[in-house]
């Protein structure tokens, strides 16, 4: 069985103080039948680390540079991370690749991620373009494949399908959808590696919802974004899993 997680990524939300005490408030969380991650900006990294010392939630980070450290300005460095205590990193979320970032470049910075022993989550999803067609599914098990492409430890990723047309717009995925299309990416992955690798749902997951998604077979737990800015509705998503 894969154990469900639940992804908070604070997107670029709150101030140092304001993340600190979201952290705070998430010290209660229920870990006991989930694993729960926060992932908030670089910069409040150190002081959520703090703010959660003790417990059971994991630390993740939003990005990472594709090279090892050196004269990249304005980068980070997948060891700075780690010197940190960070254990995840999120790459390809559909908000960097908006902004230029081809799947060659997600695979480096999963590789960089798994060099500095952290674990990357890799986005995928389509436009709602590329939803309505017929080509979807072969889009997304492209998509896939590039993102991971030159990835030894494959064993040691998770994914995470984030439909674009659902992120941040109040738009659920059908989890009965999800689950079908996530089973035939899932179905192409290395057989090696299939059973094991978590695939996660995001898009506009929040506690009255969470359900229905993580009841799939092949949902393996939710990235959630606006939903997880509130500490309230956070452990909540976390407890209805
Ligand atoms: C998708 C998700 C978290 P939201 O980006 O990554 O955000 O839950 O706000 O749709």
């Amino acid at each position: 069985m894969r154990r469900l997680l639940i992804a908070g990524n604070w997107k670029m939300n709150t101030n140092v103080g304001e993340g600190e005490a979201l952290a705070e408030a998430l010290r209660d969380v229920d870990t006991n039948s989930v694993d729960v991650l926060v992932a908030p900006p670089f910069t409040h990294i150190d002081r959520v680390a703090r703010a959660l010392k003790g417990t059971e939630v994991f630390l993740g980070a939003q990005n990472v540079s594709e090279d090892t450290c050196g004269a990249h300005t304005g980068e980070i460095a997948a060891e700075m991370l780690a010197d940190l205590s960070v254990d995840y990193v999120i790459v390809g979320h559909s908000e960097c690749r908006g902004r230029g970032e081809v799947d060659a470049t997600v695979a480096k910075k999963a590789a960089r991620a798994l060099d500095a022993g952290l674990l990357p989550i890799i986005c995928f999803g389509e436009s709602e373009e590329v939803y309505g067609s017929k080509e979807r599914v072969d889009f997304l098990k492209k998509q896939v494949e590039a993102s991971l492409a030159g990835i030894k430890d494959l064993d040691k990723i998770t994914l995470a399908y984030e439909p674009i047309w659902a992120i941040g717009t109040g738009k659920t995925a059908d989890a009965a959808d999800a689950d079908a299309v996530i089973g035939q990416v899932r179905a192409a992955l290395d057989p090696a590696i299939q059973g094991k690798v978590r695939i996660l749902y995001g898009g506009s997951v929040k506690s009255s919802n969470v359900a229905g998604f993580v009841a799939k077979e092949n949902i393996d737990g939710v990235l959630v974004g606006g939903a997880s800015l509130k500490a309230d509705e956070f452990k909540a998503i976390a407890r209805e899993a």
